[in-house]
């Protein structure tokens, strides 16, 4: 429905016909409400408007009108609720197997990373009907990451990462803008989606150049700043052995547990006695401002490959791409 109605974005998502379903209904319902009350003052106005030898007669009180009246809008309005939660919610929770693209914003670019290596500015090469997760964040202020014809559009925030998800159904070429005013050339902070077929995708992924996977590179970054003196892949070392922690509870030395996520990941590194995991000693040196943003991404996806396969790093391209 409206597919060519010009005042819509091109809709290139699995979920964005569920937005614009949401958005034609509160359109409708608005419109309807608007047109019955405004027929209705002129229907009032002309029906009782001062005639000679009539009273207005005033009614008082009506139960059955008043318990119309509220049980109607709240059940419209509880229907809206639950439609947009639950619209809401799928596209917060990204599917479990979707393959994942760093992003890192800065003023004024988009720097977008494919796990197998790929970089790119201001535009992003994806293939049709595959589940895409964007984990993002940003070297300076807030940006906003938005596809108009996803119907996503997610904060990114310095300090942290953010998620947004989607699975592209129509190959071509989409807009990507900065939603958020993020300083004088935010205007200038846009780039392009590229939707291609699946053949077409790997043969864009195996041409160009691949300075080797993230996973791969982080390895290297790991031994560079000396990580891998402390942690061991035996039990031996002076920190913990990082293999298969990662998206599994970890048990801190306050007593609490936490699922080590991205963000309890990045923390570690730049933080590490912000939560200390039980049993170990706050040792580790404090790497905030030694390791740049595009490095941090790549240690957390070499922890994750910890996770991913038994043989680091080398599995990770086997296991994203089918
Ligand atoms: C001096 C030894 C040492 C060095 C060097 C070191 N760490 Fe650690 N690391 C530790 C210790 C000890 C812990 C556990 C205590 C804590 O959480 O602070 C830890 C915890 C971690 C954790 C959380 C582990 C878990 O099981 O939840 C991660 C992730 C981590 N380090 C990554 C790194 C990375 C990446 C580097 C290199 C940039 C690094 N570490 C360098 C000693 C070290
Ligand atoms: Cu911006």
């Amino acid at each position: 429905m409206f597919d060519n109605l010009p005042l819509w974005p091109a809709r290139a998502s699995t979920g964005a016909g569920n937005v614009d379903a949401l958005y034609i209904f509160l359109l409708l319902l608005s419109g309807f409400m608007c047109l019955a009350i405004f027929s209705m003052i002129v229907v009032f106005a002309l029906r009782y408007r001062r005639q000679h030898g009539h009273e207005a007669e005033q009614i008082e009180g009506s139960t059955a009108l008043e318990i119309t009246w509220s049980v109607v809008p709240l059940g419209i309005f509880l229907v809206i609720f639950a439609w947009g939660a639950f619209i809401f919610f799928q596209e917060r929770t990204p599917p479990r197997d979707a393959s994942e693209i760093y992003v890192v914003a800065k003023q004024w670019m988009w720097k977008l990373e494919h796990v197998e290596g790929q970089r790119e500015i201001n535009e992003l090469h994806v293939p049709v009907g595959r589940d895409v997760k964007m984990i993002m964040t940003s070297q300076d202020v807030i940006h906003s990451f938005y596809i108009p014809a996803f119907r996503i559009k997610q904060d990114v925030l310095p300090g942290r990462y953010t998620t947004a998800w989607f699975r592209a159904t129509k190959p071509g070429v989409y807009h990507l803008f900065c939603a958020e005013y993020c300083g004088s050339q935010h205007s200038g902070m846009i780039g392009q989606i590229v939707v291609m077929e699946p053949a077409q995708y790997e043969a864009w992924l195996s041409g160009g150049s691949s300075s080797g996977s993230l996973a791969s590179n982080g390895e290297s970054i790991f031994q560079q700043l000396g990580c891998v003196t402390c942690h061991r892949s035996d039990t031996q070392g002076r920190g913990p052995n990082l293999a298969g922690i990662f998206g599994k509870p970890v048990q801190l030395e306050d007593g609490l547990t936490v699922v080590a996520d991205e963000n309890y990941v990045r923390e570690s590194i730049l933080s590490p006695s912000a939560k200390v995991v039980k049993g170990f000693k706050p040792i580790m040196p404090v790497f905030q401002g030694l390791v740049s943003e595009e490095q941090l991404t790549e240690l957390v996806a070499y922890v994750k490959s910890l996770s991913a396969a038994p043989t680091a790093g080398t599995k990770v391209r086997e296991s994203k791409v089918q």
